[in-house]
């Protein structure tokens, strides 16, 4: 049987405490269904990089550590100071350099090195994510002919964002040398499509010859997804744990959620901004309701990470300055990471999740909100309508995090809504869930990528095209 080789960034090993963060969460359910081979960064760096194997149940780890220069100029350099802001629509943000490019680049034929050492010609490799864009150009260039396929899990922007970025032009086609190309949204592969047809020339039907090899790249949409049925149960337990009755205990009154990294794309401060907007209209709520913002730090090591976290901690400080008493607090900011277990209790315990990002692929905290819910009394989800997940969740109190005061005017909304109006939305936005559980999303992606026969084409689902946007087709290599 063919072995399915995953390919990302960062590796999670199970029991070696790893970072929270969304990929982790949705490879879960294929990791237990296949045996899988996942290779990646070991999140170690060492002048002389090792590679090591390890194995849990029926799947096996392959790590390699960076060199210093690799992790300056690949993870934090190009990837997280290029392709993560420009991707999230944040050309001011930007910094390239072509030395940033070169260790990119570098990183991605290690690898494929790595990678060649152990695939046979059937396995079937599924690449994660902004990291490893030309990781299939690569491969192909070491004359592999596997299946590949590409997975982003972060937005696409239109061609008129993509193409302010340098060298746009030698990285983005390199997409050409995957089978199958799949994105969160309708949106983000129209925008890969306009981005060929405008750059390319990809007419309608997609005839376009992109790479070298013989493969054809194919475009699809695979919204990611939760376990939803586990996350409801685990919700149910985790809220009768000593810790989370601890701290609800502590959060007497309305309770309104966040949880995000500590990233830009989330609008944590935008999102701080709305709650005061929200307190300074609503006396009558002072004393009565907090917001709890759970905020785990990520990439600290770059300029606009730290400097984020100190503007959100001085933002929820302002807050509390202007209106704390002896008995309230109304915002707990919290800069740690909690377990998945407490942060299900917490969500469950929560009147309203408040997920404003100002741009995301999809956003799983606003899917696991929704899904630890109880139904027979349910919360309220606000969530920014520049989420991928906004999509599904027609159902939510959909809001422009841009926009302070209409975020503040849904708070009130939330927090006054009749329990019939929450029934009904919660209703719809769990059935929402269900239709895109996560325990489909990584088999539909494989039957995309190595379809039996010619049926490949039901897999895929399709994206509306619009003008001189080509319909999911084919694209041959010369
Ligand atoms: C990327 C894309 C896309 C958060 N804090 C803690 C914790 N988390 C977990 C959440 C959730 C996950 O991390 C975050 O997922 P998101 O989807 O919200 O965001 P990213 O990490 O930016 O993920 C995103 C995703 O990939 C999947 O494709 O949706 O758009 O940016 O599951 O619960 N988990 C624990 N403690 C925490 O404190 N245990």
């Amino acid at each position: 049987m063919a072995r399915i080789f995953i390919i990302s960034n960062r590796v999670a090993i199970p029991g070696a405490g790893n970072q929270p963060g969304g990929l982790e969460v949705v490879l879960k359910a294929t990791l237990r269904k296949h045996p899988c081979v996942w290779l990646g960064w070991s999140g170690e760096v060492n002048a002389k990089p090792r590679t090591r194997t390890v194995t849990h149940r029926s799947n096996s780890y392959i790590v390699t550590d960076l060199k210093p220069e690799d992790f300056d100029e690949y993870y934090n350099g190009f990837a997280n100071r290029v392709l993560w802001p420009i991707f999230h629509y944040r050309l001011d943000l930007a910094e390239f350099s072509r030395r940033d490019l070169s260790g990119y680049l570098r990183v991605n034929e290690h690898f494929a090195d790595e990678l060649v050492k152990v695939l046979k010609h059937d396995d079937i490799v599924w690449v994660h994510d902004y990291h490893l864009i030309p990781l299939a150009k690569a491969l192909r260039a070491r004359g592999l002919n596997n299946r590949i396929g590409f997975f982003l899990h972060i937005p696409l922007p239109p061609p008129e964002i993509l193409t302010a970025m340098p060298n746009h032009e030698r990285l983005i086609p390199s997409l050409g040398d995957y089978d199958l190309v799949g994105f969160q949204t309708d949106g983000d592969a129209a925008n890969f499509a306009r981005y060929l047809a405008k750059e390319l020339g990809a007419p309608s039907h997609m005839s376009l010859r992109l790479g070298t090899g013989d493969h054809a790249m194919r475009i699809g949409t695979f919204p990611v997804g939760i376990e939803t049925h586990p996350f409801t149960r685990l919700a149910r337990q985790a809220v009768k744990t000593a810790f989370v009755k601890q701290v609800i205990e502590s959060l007497p009154g309305t309770l309104i959620i966040g949880v995000d990294r500590l990233d830009y794309s989330k609008g944590i401060t935008l999102k701080l901004e709305a709650y005061e907007r929200f307190l300074a209209a609503n006396p009558q709520w002072y004393g009565k309701i907090t917001y709890l913002q759970i905020t785990p730090k990520s990439r600290s090591a770059i300029k606009e990470y730290s400097e984020m976290e100190s503007a959100v901690g001085s933002a929820a400080g302002r807050i509390n300055g202007a209106y704390s008493e002896a008995s309230w607090t109304p915002v707990r900011y919290v800069n740690r990471p909690y377990s998945r277990t407490t942060l299900a209790g917490l969500y469950a315990a929560a009147d309203v999740g408040l997920v404003t990002p100002m741009r995301d692929g999809m956003n799983l905290v606003a899917k696991e909100y929704v899904a630890a819910q109880d139904p027979e009394n349910p919360g309220v989800l606000i969530l920014s309508r520049f989420a991928g997940a906004a999509d599904e969740f027609r159902d939510a109190l959909l809001v422009n995090p841009y926009d302070p005061d209409a975020v503040a005017v849904a708070i009130a909304r939330a927090v006054a809504m009749p329990l019939g109006e929450r029934k009904a939305r919660h209703a719809e936005l769990y059935a929402a869930l269900l239709r895109n559980d996560i325990s489909k999303w990584g088999d539909k992606f494989l039957k995309a990528l190595n379809p039996p026969e010619k049926k490949d084409e039901k897999a895929l689902r399709n994206f509306a095209p619009g003008p001189a946007v080509p319909e999911p087709g084919r694209a041959t290599r010369q």
